[in-house]
């Protein structure tokens, strides 16, 4: 890189007036800002900066300008005493910030044109950025689009999550496994974070309990932990499109108390006191890929209760600060329970309120139970967490019994209300009494919350009707249903910007960013043949940009021309990426079989990460990578099909494949996909969705109309009455001729160099349990499939189709979520702040 400027020279134009440079919005204010900040912060000559420093300089730029905004919000919240919600999560997978910060101040322009006049490669300094994996899938990147659209639609909001050193790890493929990778994204520091070292809360763990009598002889109860840890707030301002709200994301890292008391744990015994240091600091260390069963991980537990403390302390103080009395926090602060990850807050504000605030237990439950709401994001069994009362007892004592009293209370409500039901009681306690006693979180979040929602129509149906039934009998009116949404900011205008481009210029201008129902305005478009060339085009070049991406970094040819039929999400037998596998390996067999065979040319994608202990996930990781090694080298077909796996499927790469999808595979078991996320991605960029009625697809359908969207498999009832009936895979092995052979391929070792018994332990499951029912809609998908393939020879209809999808998806805006939230759940009103 040459360089334009370096600070003993003349600056290219005459400095703005330094108050203006600092902040100012101009090309030229952005410009000298870059200069200023690589010399100043990142203390480099242009001629010797990294890609890193100009990175970090770029950075610096956009948080001043974040800075002044959050500044003057947070006074003017302050000023409104303004009612905040808290949004609690383990997770926020973030994504890059660099170009949604851009895109949200409205320079994204004059940035790109004060790089060229620097003669700054832009998309190498956007190719620096390390992104905040810090979240596992579908339920942290939801909170990341809340956190954006509650700046976006001016609703004070704090989010309160965990600093890990490590997020989710980076995923390589080698010989077609998954390697797992650790993610260092802190490795070259972070710049869009501000350390609060002064703002830290202690949490402790583990000790006993003990009981006394207070100065005016009340009976309380006295916690004396054997271990504690500072948690010390890390701010990060999210910022608004277009407006000048802020919203704070507050992320907790641990570390050992300053007066790191050696004595007082390890008399005389200096390794062990650094031992304990080392502990205390580990906890916030890892992000668990929490795809996988929640059993028995104490270190876990810990984080939980860990941020969940932090947070509480946090938002006492902030009420303390301004209000002076803890009466009012329920008025103040509404917090949401993203899962039941933060469920714990329910016992530490009983905790905190009752112990080391002196309320009275009435008192304290009323401001608790009116302080807090739970979002449920899965129904699978597996997932629900419970935790032993065995390692509850062992790190969280106070809490333990605290959730007893709570029990008791709620049990005897329960009793009177079904008088003589104990199988009810037993059913609904926080205490779950089969295999050892374990305390159920979910009832806990029930318990303690005001309200309770799913994140799709058929889910919220299904909470009310399965796994929450008996609470929803008990209290009907605490049951909601709030359809999830994503942002369009990241995924159409940071992903797609041509897309964003053709919008903007038929719709007249950009209000469609900020309310996504405008997109309705594209419809008559749909007919225009002239548009639809200009849509074809846009997408015909967002799947160039990918194949050029494939081909570096997944090392497959793929054609532009053909059809990107892309599955991307984590892996898991429920979301059934084998499923997708059988179809291929039966175009593939089928084109062996009959050369002239007729199939429209594909490309499969497949992305997603698989639990690191989860042995199935990454066998069908393998078996994707290896039945493309054969398609892709196999001459007679790879002119046809072609097999790709996008390693390490992230925010970002999410970004590179949303726009170059044409259909989108949204093919879970009914029943099983609480809503799903990316199914509203894929829309908005203009792929056809095939998918079942799961999820949020069962919406989706219904907004862009059926004749828009490939339809197949069972309803949830189907599934339900035909698990009931008795579920024999083998039986739809044995009749159907196609898939016997398909599945008998796979064990006669094509796809494994001759090795029959690699892929066994995942087609004996199939053929013999297949709980997610894939044999049972094979045949349906398949069908569906070759639909798929007729509509895409008649490439008008299909852009027809794509222009009507995108058209139709307002509703899945995150902005639309948020104020659904807002209105009928934490009854909160925005707060504009102009920019
Ligand atoms: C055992 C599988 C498993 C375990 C944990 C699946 C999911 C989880 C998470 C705890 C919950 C989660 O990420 N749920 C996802 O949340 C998204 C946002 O609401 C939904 O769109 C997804 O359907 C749901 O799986």
């Amino acid at each position: 890189m040459t360089t334009a400027q370096t600070p003993q020279s003349e600056p290219p134009v005459p400095a703005a007036p330094r108050e203006r440079t600092r902040t100012g919005m101009s090309q030229e204010a952005l410009k000298q800002a870059f200069i200023d900040n690589l010399f100043y912060v990142q203390g480099r000559f242009r001629d010797v900066a990294t890609p890193n420093d100009l990175y970090m300089a770029a950075a610096y730029t956009v948080r001043d300008r974040l800075l002044e905004r959050w500044l003057k919000c947070a006074q003017s919240y302050k000023d409104s005493a303004a009612r905040t919600v808290c949004y609690l999560s383990a997770e926020f997978l973030l994504g890059p910030h660099l170009a949604n910060n851009l895109l949200n101040l409205g320079i994204t322009e004059a940035a790109h044109a004060a790089g060229v006049e620097l003669e700054l490669d832009f998309s190498e300094i956007m190719a620096t950025e390390e992104e905040p994996g810090l979240g596992n899938g579908g339920l942290g990147r939801l909170a990341a689009c809340y956190m954006d659209s509650l700046s976006t639609v001016q609703i004070p909001a704090i989010g309160y999550g965990i600093r890990y050193e490590f997020g989710i790890f980076d995923q390589e493929i080698e010989n077609g496994w998954q390697v797992e990778k650790s993610d260092t994204w802190l490795k070259n520091g972070n710049p869009w974070e501000i350390p609060r070292y002064k703002l830290r809360f202690p949490v402790k763990f583990g000790g006993h309990t003990e009981q006394y009598h207070d100065e005016h002889g009340a009976l309380r109860v006295r916690w004396a932990a054997d271990l504690e840890v500072n948690g010390v707030a890390y701010d990060t301002p999210i910022l608004g499109y277009g407006v000048g709200n802020v919203s704070l994301l507050r992320l907790w890292k641990s570390e050992a108390p300053e007066s790191f008391d050696f004595q007082a744990f390890n008399v005389g015994d200096y390794y062990g006191a650094v031992h304990a240091k080392i502990e205390a600091e580990t906890l916030s260390k890892v992000l668990y890929p929490n795809d996988e069963p929640a059993a028995g991980k104490e270190l876990r537990l810990k984080q939980q209760y860990f941020f969940v403390s932090c947070s509480l302390q946090d938002m006492i103080r902030l009420h303390l600060h301004t209000v002076g009395s803890l009466d009012s926090f329920a008025e103040k602060f509404v917090a949401q329970l993203n899962d039941t990850h933060p469920a714990l807050a329910v016992a530490e504000l009983m905790r905190l309120l009752v112990d080391e605030h002196g309320m009275g237990w009435d008192q304290a439950w009323d401001i608790t139970h009116r302080t807090f709401c739970y979002t449920n994001h899965t129904l699978l069994p597996e997932a629900l967490e419970t935790w032993s009362v065995r390692l509850f007892e062992k790190i969280l004592p106070r809490h333990l019994e605290l959730i007893y009293e709570i029990n008791r209370r709620f049990l005897d409500e329960v009793r009177i209300r079904f008088l003589g039901d104990e199988d009810r009681v037993t059913r609904m306690s926080l205490i779950s009494e089969d295999g050892g006693r374990r305390v159920r979180m979910a009832h806990l979040a029930v318990v303690g919350a005001r309200a309770v929602n799913g994140v799709a129509e058929l889910h919220s149906n299904l909470v009310k009707t399965t796994i929450l039934k008996d609470f929803y009998e008990l209290w009907p009116e605490r049951f909601h249903n709030v359809t999830n949404g994503v942002t369009p900011r990241r995924f159409i205008a940071v992903s797609n910007p041509r897309l964003a481009k053709l919008i903007t210029e038929t719709c007249g201008d950009d209000r469609w960013l900020r309310d996504l129902s405008c997109l309705r305005q594209l419809e008559p478009y749909a007919d225009d043949a002239e548009f639809r060339a200009r849509w074809r085009a846009v997408k015909t070049a967002a799947k160039r940009d990918l194949a050029r991406w494939l081909e570096q970094h997944a090392w497959v040819k793929v054609d532009p021309q053909s059809l990107f039929d892309v599955q991307a999400k984590r892996l898991h037998e429920y979301k059934r990426q084998h499923l997708n596998l059988l179809h291929i390996v039966s175009l593939y067999q089928r084109i062996k079989q009959d050369p002239n065979h007729s199939v429209v040319p594909r490309t499969f994608i497949f992305g997603g990460k698989a639990a690191p202990g989860y042995y199935m996930a990454k066998l069908m990781i393998k078996l994707i990578n290896a039945v493309g090694e054969v398609i892709n080298h196999d001459p007679q077909v790879n002119g046809t099909l072609r097999v790709a796996f996008m390693p390490n499927f992230s925010v970002q790469n999410g970004q590179r494949l949303y726009p170059a999808a044409d259909l989108s595979e949204q093919i879970s078991l009914a029943g099983k996909e609480a809503s799903g996320t990316g199914n509203m991605k894929f829309s908005m960029n203009g792929a056809l969705t095939i998918g079942t009625l799961d999820g949020a697809n069962v919406e989706i359908r219904e907004e862009v109309g059926p004749e828009n969207f490939f339809l197949f498999g069972m309803t949830a009832d189907e599934v339900r009455q035909r698990q009931s009936a008795g579920y024999h895979p083998w039986e739809i092995y044995q009749g159907d001729a196609e898939l016997k052979s398909v599945i008998d391929l796979i064990n006669s070792g094509l796809f494994s160099h001759g090795d029959p018994t690699l892929f066994r332990p995942l087609t004996d499951h199939l053929v013999n349990q297949d709980p997610f029912m894939v044999l049972a809609d094979y045949r349906a998908y398949v069908d569906c499939q070759a639909r798929v393939g007729t509509a895409w020879t008649d490439q008008h209809q299909w852009d027809r189709m794509s222009i009507l999808n995108v058209a139709r998806m307002g509703k899945f805006s995150s902005d639309r979520a948020i104020r659904e939230y807002a209105e009928h759940i934490w009854q909160v009103e925005a707060k504009p702040v102009a920019c």
